[in-house]
């Protein structure tokens, strides 16, 4: 059932050209212990609701409630690796125990695109995970990775579902904790007020002012799929707007690591942090992050089970 603030979106499902993003790098199978994780192990291939990991609370006022199905109460934990990338985390935040519905309900989407091939330091590639976007009314089209104003379908119901109860549970924590997060997370003022609005529409019941309006959906099939180190900083995403990411199914590493130097090409960077993402994650990034650092999905052989990733954005 979608709460008051939801709204239903019109669910198109236009075949997306096979060409979208990628990065051809294949990484390593990152060999490094699993100790170095910045939060607590989580189990691999869990299937269930239950919270293993032991969250650092990011303030006093850090439970969610309302919109959340779960039987455990979730918390928002700051893992910040550093001002310039100041980052939250909610546990398990969304899905409740209908975790897996959810995410079988997204690999059956009709716009997946396999295979998908581009070019790269003059060699043609092949992306080794499925890929789809969305945006609100398909009003959008997003360029990254050297292709061009990529069309993005209207969101298909299931999905805009749970961007609604991601804005929710942000805009929830957010608005409940104030003053430390304004600070802790340097939020802009911009920001700040987009949320404010959005609470105001919804608790007047008037039309719905959305954060996100548009979604990079991947389809992580095995623990051989990944993504390479990139960072999302395409000119068309909102400066302000932190960029959310929720995972269902197994848990993979989300590495990160600093930005190139300008004009040190070679330049050695090592990771900088390796954060588990599991069943039902909610990972915010904040602005400057994308602008200093890099992120990637290694390859992990010894994963077995899907995963999906939504990257949920609000485009200009
Ligand atoms: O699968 C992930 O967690 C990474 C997704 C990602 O980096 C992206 O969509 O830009």
């Amino acid at each position: 059932m979608m709460s008051k603030r939801q709204r239903t979106s019109s669910s198109s499902g236009a075949r997306q050209q096979a060409t979208l993003l990628g990065l051809w790098k294949k990484p390593e199978e990152d060999k490094q212990s699993a100790n170095d994780n910045i939060s607590s192990g989580r189990k691999r291939e869990r299937d269930d609701d239950s919270d293993l990991s032991t969250p650092r609370p990011a303030s006093k006022n850090n439970t969610v409630t309302s919109l959340l199905t779960g039987s455990k109460q979730p918390r928002w934990e700051n893992i910040s690796l550093h001002n310039n990338a100041p980052m939250l985390i909610l546990r398990g935040g969304i899905g409740g125990k209908k975790k897996t519905t959810i995410r079988k309900s997204l690999v059956a989407l009709p716009d997946w695109n396999e295979n998908v091939t581009f070019h790269a330091f003059g060699r043609e590639c092949t992306m080794r995970r499925r890929i789809c976007q969305y945006s609100l009314q398909g009003k959008f089209t997003y360029s990254y990775s050297g292709l061009k104003n990529v069309q993005a379908p209207a969101f298909p119901s299931n999905l805009y579902e749970i961007k609604c109860q991601v804005e929710d549970v942000m805009i929830e924590y957010i608005l409940s904790n104030l003053e430390t997060i304004e600070k802790d997370l340097s939020l802009s003022n911009e920001f700040i007020e987009l949320v404010k609005q959005s609470a105001a529409r919804s608790k007047q019941d008037e039309q719905r002012l959305d954060i996100f309006n548009y979604c990079l959906l991947n389809h992580y099939r095995n623990g051989d799929e990944y993504m390479s180190y990139h960072s999302d900083d395409e000119a068309s995403l909102c400066q302000y707007s932190p960029i959310a990411s929720i995972s269902f199914g197994v848990t993979r590493s989300f590495d990160i690591r600093q930005k190139m130097t300008k004009g040190n090409k070679n330049e050695k960077r090592s990771r900088m942090a390796r954060i588990p993402l599991g069943d039902g994650d909610v990972l915010l990034m904040f602005p400057p992050m994308q602008q200093h650092y890099e992120h990637a999905l290694p390859v992990e052989k010894r994963v077995v089970g899907e995963r999906i990733n939504l990257t949920f954005r609000r485009l200009v």
